[in-house]
């Protein structure tokens, strides 16, 4: 292995996953080409009026891998990934794979606090941003983070921008991406140059539990196990106009199947930057799009807007939801809403993905969460005494597969608590599976917030809090919300004669480097926490406060309550 702190599968295991067909022994950048060949002028990718066809696709990507390895990029390298959903996105990561650099797959909403400290984690050569993205100057952050980390690491790492105001200490993305005649010599030479495929291809992001987000490796084996067979379980081919409206660089609309799952199939990709109802509907009609995925809430905004839309919808036939807990009101409407049939997606950046069938009857589809794409993952349903749980029992679903892998990316003290010593990913999710063998997620027991799909680490914000000088103790919790699902909340006790507003701690968390989407939206000071018999805040008490508020809730009635 090239990158040390990797977790391996064991050479038996991985054996066998050869041996199935599971994994093919070839990296994801060989894909490129052969699409090319194949498909020549059929259009890959549409980013408003870029349209680019699979060759021009294949030419962009070498194109700026060559000039990425011309700048000292190499195998086995790291780089953070910042981009909006365009075409760059979908060339720089190809680009990546293509030369075995891994690209770490950041979300435009994250800033200094999550770059500096996952840019550390790996080691990054470079951020890859672009100039301005909603009225924020990622270009002028990204060179912050990179003379920060120019003290700690062996060089400064590049800033690479896709933008018009490319400042000249930068390196312009979209002019490095450009094509000329050199084609063909240069697809030989990065033939030449190819990483091996049980490298890793990719970092994704984890919500994570504790401090700061973790990362985890996917190899170019097991994404490509994971992108082919999610395309084969939602029927993606190549009549599939997959519209990406996510952030590209989660999961889900990365793989499962999403864009990477729809050029495989020979598809096309549409790249759009919001999920805005409006946007979202006039890409539908403007592309004829078949399939794309969403969110609950992002489901509901669309479910909401259909009806008087003027927009003719009548090419979609499947929207992908996951990522948090769908009910079965919104998951019935959503069909006859959209005037397309409902998959369900149950899946997770550390592996597993379920999907409900395309042509799965109302009843799974709408109160299931799918079953897992490939007949070698393997599923255990834990009680909390260790044990399994009787056929059909809930308890903590633990699981381990193809596309797997069996730890976070340098982080052995978060694995010995996320792993079992025999390779099983504890998801911290509470599941039952029903007599079909469909997967229903009924609740967690890890310490997160899930903010309609973002995953907020509550030990992260608590941290970040504990430090403020006005506070003796706080717990972050998630408070229920119609909207997004879950929202955060943060109870906190104040030292004596101290007092403390939501709008302080924002702006405290916000001067740290924050994401924005993690800044919490409810606030209470309470006299004491509630506590466990160990003596941490006892959430579940917490969490029972917010869902049955009462005017005569002692804990919410204290009088030194600050304004929230
Ligand atoms: C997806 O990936 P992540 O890594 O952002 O989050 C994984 C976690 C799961 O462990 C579970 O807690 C929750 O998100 N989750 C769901 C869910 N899908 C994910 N909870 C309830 N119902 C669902 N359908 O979120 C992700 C990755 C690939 C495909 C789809 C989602």
């Amino acid at each position: 292995m090239k990158r040390a702190g990797f977790v391996p599968w064991p050479a038996e295991t991985a054996r066998r996953y050869r041996e199935a067909g599971c994994w093919q022994g070839r990296p994801l950048g060989a894909w490129l080409w052969e699409w090319a060949d194949g498909r020549g002028d059929r259009t890959a990718l549409v980013d408003g009026e870029h349209r680019l066809s699979y060759r021009e696709l294949a030419a962009r990507a070498d194109a700026l891998a060559e000039s990425l390895a011309e700048r000292g990029l190499a195998d086995g390298d790291n780089i953070l990934v910042q981009l909006p959903n365009g075409w760059e996105f979908v060339v720089t990561t190809l680009a990546c794979f293509r030369l075995g650099v891994a690209p770490v797959m950041m979300l435009p909403p994250h800033r200094a606090y999550e770059l500096t400290s996952i840019a550390r984690h790996v080691d990054a050569k470079a951020l890859v941003v672009p100039d301005r993205w909603k009225d924020f100057d990622h270009q002028t952050l990204a060179h912050e983070v990179a003379t920060e980390l120019a003290a700690e690491l062996p060089g400064r790492p590049l800033v690479l921008v896709a933008g018009e105001e490319v400042r000249a200490d930068s390196l312009d993305l979209r002019a490095l991406a450009g094509t000329d005649e050199d084609v063909e010599a240069r697809r030989k030479r990065l033939d030449e140059r190819a990483p091996e495929a049980d490298e890793i291809a990719l970092f994704l992001l984890s919500g994570g539990t504790t401090g700061l987000p973790k990362v985890i490796g996917r190899t170019h084996d097991d994404y490509s196990y994971n992108i082919r067979t999610s395309a084969a379980a939602c029927a993606i081919t190549e009549d599939t106009v997959y519209l990406t409206v996510l952030p590209a660089g989660h999961n889900f609309p990365l793989a499962s199947p999403g864009i990477l799952g729809t050029l495989w199939a020979g598809g096309t990709v549409v790249m759009l930057p919001s999920p805005r109802p409006d946007a979202v509907f006039a890409a539908i009609e403007r592309e004829r799009v078949t399939t794309t995925s969403a969110v609950p809430a992002v489901a509901l905004s669309w479910s909401r807007a259909a009806a008087d839309c003027g927009r003719d919808l009548s090419s979609l036939r499947h929207v992908h939801v996951g990522g948090s807990v769908l009910s079965h009101e919104l998951a019935a409407s959503i069909g006859p809403a959209l005037g397309c049939r409902l998959q369900q997606v149950y899946g997770m950046a550390e592996g597993l993905i379920c999907y409900t069938a395309p042509d799965a009857p109302d009843e799974i589809a709408h109160t299931t969460q799918g079953s897992p794409i490939s007949p070698h993952d393997e599923l255990r349903v834990e009680g909390p005494d260790g044990q399994p749980v009787a056929p059909g029992g809930i308890g903590e679903m633990l699981t381990r597969g193809p596309y797997t892998p069996r730890g976070y990316f340098r982080a052995p003290e978060v694995n010995a608590r996320s792993y079992t010593a025999d390779g099983w990913y504890r998801t911290g999710d509470l599941v039952r599976i029903t007599e079909g063998g469909h997967v229903v997620v009924c609740d967690r027991v890890k310490d997160l917030i899930n903010r309609g799909g973002e995953k907020i680490a509550a030990g992260e914000i608590e941290t970040l809090v504990q430090e403020m000088p006005q506070v003796a103790e706080v717990a972050a919790v998630a408070a229920p919300d119609p909207e997004v699902g879950e929202r955060v909340c943060l109870f906190v006790r104040l030292h004596e004669g101290r007092t403390l507003t939501l709008a302080e701690v924002g702006a405290e968390l916000t001067a740290r480097g924050l994401a924005a989407f993690k800044i919490p939206e409810r606030f209470e000071v309470l006299a004491e926490l509630p506590h466990t018999p160990v003596g941490k805040p006892d959430k579940k008490a917490l969490r029972a406060l917010l869902n049955a508020p009462s005017p005569s809730n002692p804990l919410l009635n204290d009088p030194t309550k600050g304004a929230a």
